[in-house]
């Protein structure tokens, strides 16, 4: 009988392809039939960033390649249940794993080998691929509005909660763009920007009462859209009138925003946080469910999202009238649905999420934790929530550190002693680059 062909099991993201991945290729295809196991955008996502492209254009691509036998779907960052299944004679991977974060992963491969008496092998890793200059075209090429606006939808599909942070202009949009840190081994960071009619309209002095017109907020908007990368949430208070929804669904989708939140309320706008609510109205559900329709059919692409925000708490009408308008909204279209509240627990959010769970109209849930700040993430996602905005917290933080900073100039009539306390000069000059 003829010697069975050995499998060769080659894991890979295959984002952007280039010659570090086909000198790995060449390499398993010595020892036998290659198959590639191909991260799905859940399974990156539980380590790092989403690929730039979808898991179908990226098995279509990989598949084509020369040596490749087969693709098949890895789903976790794990590779026991696919190495288990397949039982391949030879696993292939860069040595580049043997120390970061993917050490455990490593190890757990070795061991999971062993079982079948399989072989990692570990051909050196390519260098000097100039991956800041692949980077850089990566940024650009995800920027471009039409990639943008489908990112929040993948990450939604592909993560536990997507995690999104005000931000109210260019600097701060910066930092939600490049700041991560490593927890338990993963890196953590945030998703996305969160356009906030209350930051938006303080940074200018205004009131959080629309003051602030549409072009004004699109006008920063863009601003932020021009250094960033990363998805962007649009508050658009109560949208306005219906018949102009479509104008301003264009302007948004042309920066690049993935997704519009509306609240339904009426008449002259408040913000929610205010104790006193005393001629805040709501609107008719009907009527606004027209609203959220006139945006899905305005909408360009599929992928812009449209959130409906119920207010129902905030106005005392409870659990009831928000069930019963989270229906009507998820009917009419909406994407997902921002139950909001200003208690100090999330209790009032997630007895609506226990219940809104067991209709057939589900859609994913939005929270803003702004006065029930306590709550974890992880009961956030536990109660069936899939996206968290903090919606303030970069502004509040900033104000009182700049009024810090102002007072220690006048107690002191000089700027010394407030120099500890901020940004060297040097640093400040540098902090974005030229290059
Ligand atoms: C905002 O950030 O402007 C919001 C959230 O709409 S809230 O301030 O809670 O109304
Ligand atoms: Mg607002």
């Amino acid at each position: 009988m003829k010697n069975k062909k050995k499998i060769v099991y080659v894991p890979m993201g295959a984002d952007i392809i280039h010659s570090g991945h086909l000198n790995i290729l060449k390499h398993a295809q010595k020892y036998g039939e290659v198959v590639i196991g191909l991260f799905t955008d859940s399974a990156v996502a539980e380590y790092k960033r989403l690929p730039l492209i979808g898991y179908k254009q990226r098995y279509d691509i990989i598949k084509n390649i020369r040596g490749v036998s087969k693709v098949v779907a890895q789903d976790t960052w794990d590779y026991s249940k696919n190495l288990n299944k397949i039982k391949p004679d030879f696993v292939v991977h860069g040595d580049d794993w043997k120390k970061g974060i993917q050490k455990k992963t490593r190890e757990k491969v070795i061991k999971t080998l062993r079982k079948w008496s399989g072989k990692l092998i570990e051909p050196k890793y390519t260098k000097n691929i100039s991956s800041s200059s692949i980077k850089n075209k990566i940024n650009e090429f995800i920027s471009y509005p039409e990639n943008r606006v489908s990112r929040l939808k993948r990450l939604i599909y592909s993560k536990d909660i997507v995690r999104i942070l005000e931000s109210h202009n260019s600097l701060t949009g910066l930092i939600i763009e490049n700041l991560n840190i490593t927890k338990y081994k993963k890196i953590v960071e945030f998703d996305g920007m969160w356009s906030s009619s209350l930051t938006d309209s303080a940074t200018k002095g205004k009131p959080d009462n629309s003051s602030v017109d549409f072009s004004s907020r699109i006008t920063s908007l863009n601003e932020m859209m021009d250094v960033t990368s990363k998805p962007l949430v649009f508050d658009a208070d109560n949208g306005g009138q219906l018949e102009h929804l479509p104008f301003l669904v264009r302007s948004l989708e042309r920066t690049g925003t993935s997704a519009i939140i509306m609240e339904d309320k009426i008449g002259l706008k408040k913000n929610s946080l205010f104790k006193n609510q005393k001629g805040t109205k709501q609107d008719k559900p009907k009527i606004f469910a027209k609203k959220i329709k006139q945006i899905c059919n305005s909408r360009q692409s599929k992928d812009f999202m449209v959130i409906a925000r119920i207010e129902s708490f905030i106005l005392g009408k409870g659990l009831k009238d928000a069930l019963k308008r989270a229906e009507i909204y998820s009917n009419a279209g909406a994407d997902a649905i921002l139950i909001h509240s200003k208690e100090k627990t999330p209790n009032e959010i997630f007895s609506f999420a226990k219940e809104f769970r067991k209709s057939k109209n589900f859609i994913p849930l939005v929270s803003v934790p702004s006065t029930y700040s306590g709550v974890y993430e992880k009961d956030l996602i536990k109660n069936g929530f899939k996206l968290v905005i903090y919606a303030n917290q970069l502004l509040r933080a900033a104000y009182p550190a700049m009024q810090y900073a102002a007072k220690k100039i006048l107690k002191n009539g000089r700027a010394f002693e407030i120099d500890k306390k901020i940004i060297p000069i040097n640093e400040i000059i540098n902090l974005i680059k030229n290059d």
